[in-house]
């Protein structure tokens, strides 16, 4: 399906206008049951057109379902990218207001910053290493707009995939001398720990993701540029917070990231 202009923006006001609430929407594909991966990119785009025209910037991009688990429990074979606006960075030991969110939930990834543009076709891991600055922990907060985040590819696509809040902090590491597959990661609510994971969880290491995402953003015409921050993809399962919540992510020779819901 090739949707019209007209239907791209109006998905993206609906859209958008769910994240702004803070209310859950039904999913893009109950209308259009026929959109394709195209058509979902060109609304999540359209959104980011929307937020640029207002002044916020685009600081970078994040992969989405990046682990097998993931993949298998969305019946997929395919990561997906989201962009990350400038309101979506928090502070480490800082707080975060769930009044603003739906229904939030945690994920603990690493994030990549460049140092030099990274483009596709081709892309591999050993290019992006080359194209890193340095990596760093980073906690995903992630909050689909579709209730009960139930959703097809094509609808979380669209939703720019469930990007909503993300920390960076901890210890940055040089990606040169860093085995990227074998970093331990403990994430803990409450002083409880609740998944724990290694980054190898992540196609096997983080660097091929951000691969996979210069080489998506080919099919646009489109680069990583330098000085991006790039979140990688979720190392363990997505659980789920409330006001009250206290979160750390300790990454192994990574020191910790920490927040509060309130
Ligand atoms: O960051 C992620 O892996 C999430 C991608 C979208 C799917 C979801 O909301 O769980
Ligand atoms: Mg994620």
């Amino acid at each position: 399906m090739s949707l019209s202009k007209e239907q791209i923006a109006a998905l993206a006001e609906h859209l958008e206008n769910a994240e702004l609430n803070a209310s859950a929407v039904k999913k893009v594909t109950d209308d259009y049951p026929d959109m394709d991966f195209r058509d979902a990119y060109n609304v999540q785009y359209e959104i980011r057109r929307r937020k640029e025209a207002r002044g916020t910037r685009i600081i970078g991009m994040k992969m989405g379902l990046t682990s097998r688990a993931k993949m298998e429990q969305m019946g997929v074979d395919t990561p997906i990218y989201g962009f990350l606006a400038d309101y979506f960075e928090r502070a480490e030991s800082g707080e975060i207001s769930v009044k603003d969110l739906i229904h939030p939930k945690v994920e603990a990834e690493i994030a990549f910053v460049t140092k030099s543009p990274l483009g596709g076709p081709g892309c591999n891991a050993a290019q992006v290493i080359a194209a890193t600055d340095f990596i760093m922990p980073a906690v995903e907060v992630i909050d689909s707009r579709y209730e009960n985040f139930r959703f097809d590819l094509v609808s979380v696509i669209a939703d720019n995939a469930s990007s909503s809040r993300f920390f960076t902090g901890g210890q940055v590491l040089a990606p040169m001398s860093t085995d990227m597959r074998t970093i331990g990661v403990v994430l803990e609510k409450n002083g409880q720990v609740m998944e724990v994971g290694a980054s190898a969880a992540v196609l096997g290491n983080p660097a091929t993701a951000i691969a996979m995402l210069a080489n998506q953003l080919a099919e646009r015409d489109e680069k990583i540029p330098a000085g991006s921050i790039i979140l990688s993809g979720a190392i363990t399962a997505a659980i789920p917070v409330e006001a009250g919540d206290n979160v750390t992510l300790r990454a192994h020779g990574m020191g910790s990231v920490s927040m509060r819901f309130v």
